[in-house]
């Protein structure tokens, strides 16, 4: 009998169009694990509200967002591809690990700090206990891997401690989960400013995937790099030649000694349109495939919905086990 595949879980939030970033950070690797693994891929919606969305444009995205898993390479058939919001378990088990968390532990992750900062005006409380409903997410569906970019480790290792929590008042009740963060391309930079995360929901300095080839090579011309000529990897000194470094060699597969010997003595006006057509060649077969897709709206909701349809087979069973527990009297 083939032994048991572990399991992967891992989500992105329809708050935005995906970027470079989204991809380098988190969807390639999906595809590089779907084999060997039996994965859950999600569009967490109800992640995406903990911040104001105009209805529309959520609605538009998370259908987008699917096109574009596809395109990059998952294979529906292989994987569980779903839409939060469509398997409420995700809120129920939340409820219940949320009465495991403490308020300092949520209180000291940077994200909220992040987003509290740049949302002063709405601080919720679904953007304080976002890392409650991540942990729901996936202790669900006894993950054992979950593949993320380096911002989201805090989440995963928390979402270990919640785990391990309540496993220790009750007994053996979820698997612990692992992040799975790649060697190269873990962290990608905002083009325009080096010191920041790219990140969707933060427009400028960032590369779509469903950009055009030409504002890919435009956004690439204008990065911010250094006063220096040098193509030389230093994230201290030269943060933004180091983070073009890390795009080109992520887009490539070569090594950051072999791309520095490619720009040996070549100045910026050679490296940065270079960095850009890496990038449009690696995303233009993605934009084709997603735009394509996207005209198929009846096979896409096929998709989603079988998706749901599994993964509630699968949360149902954690969930009954976690209210028999705690001490809820069965339905
Ligand atoms: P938002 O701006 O709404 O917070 P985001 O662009 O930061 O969104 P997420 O939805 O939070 O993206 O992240 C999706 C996945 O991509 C996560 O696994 C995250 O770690 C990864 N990721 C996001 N941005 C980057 C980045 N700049 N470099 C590497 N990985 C990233
Ligand atoms: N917080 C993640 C998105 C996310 C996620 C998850 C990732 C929500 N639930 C479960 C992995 C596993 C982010 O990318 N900002």
């Amino acid at each position: 009998m083939e032994a048991q595949k572990k399991r992967i879980f891992s989500g992105i939030q329809p708050s935005g169009d995906l970027t470079l970033g989204s991809y380098m950070g988190a969807i390639r690797n999906w595809v590089a694990l779907q084999d060997e693994y039996d994965c859950l891929y999600c569009i967490v919606d109800m992640h995406a509200i903990t911040v104001r969305q105009v209805p529309a444009d959520l609605r538009r995205r998370s259908l987008e967002q699917l096109a574009q898993y596809i395109a990059c390479g998952l294979d529906p058939e292989k994987n569980i591809m779903f839409i939060q919001s469509h398997v409420p378990q995700h809120a129920e088990l939340s409820w219940v690990l949320g009465c495991y968390t403490q308020f300092g532990e949520l209180s000291r992750m940077t994200q909220f700090k992040d987003k509290a900062r740049k949302h002063a005006d709405n601080i919720t409380a679904g953007l304080f206990t976002y890392p409650v409903l991540m942990a729901a997410d996936i202790l669900l569906y006894q993950a054992d891997l979950v593949p993320v970019g380096e911002d989201q480790k805090q989440h995963v290792e928390l979402c270990r401690d919640i785990a391990g929590r309540f496993n220790g008042v009750y007994s053996e009740t979820f698997t612990l989960p692992e992040p799975f963060i790649p060697k190269v391309g873990a962290r990608i930079m905002s083009l325009t400013n080096p010191a920041s995360k790219m990140s969707k929901s933060d427009p400028d300095g960032c590369v779509y995937m469903m950009d055009k080839p030409e504002d890919i090579l435009r956004k690439f011309k204008r990065a911010v790099t250094d006063c220096e000529t040098a193509v030389r990897f230093d994230p201290e000194q030269k943060p933004g030649v180091s983070n073009l470094l890390s795009i080109y060699c992520a887009a490539t597969g070569k090594t950051i000694a072999e791309a520095e010997a490619d720009f040996d003595g070549q100045g910026y006006g050679v490296f940065k349109p270079a960095v850009g057509e890496a990038v449009v060649e690696l995303m233009r077969p993605i934009r084709e495939e997603a735009t394509r897709l996207l005209a198929d709206k009846a096979y896409l909701e096929g998709i989603y919905r079988e998706g749901a349809r599994r993964a509630q087979q699968l949360a149902e069973k954690t969930l009954r086990k976690v209210y028999k527990k705690v001490g809820f009297v069965a339905r």
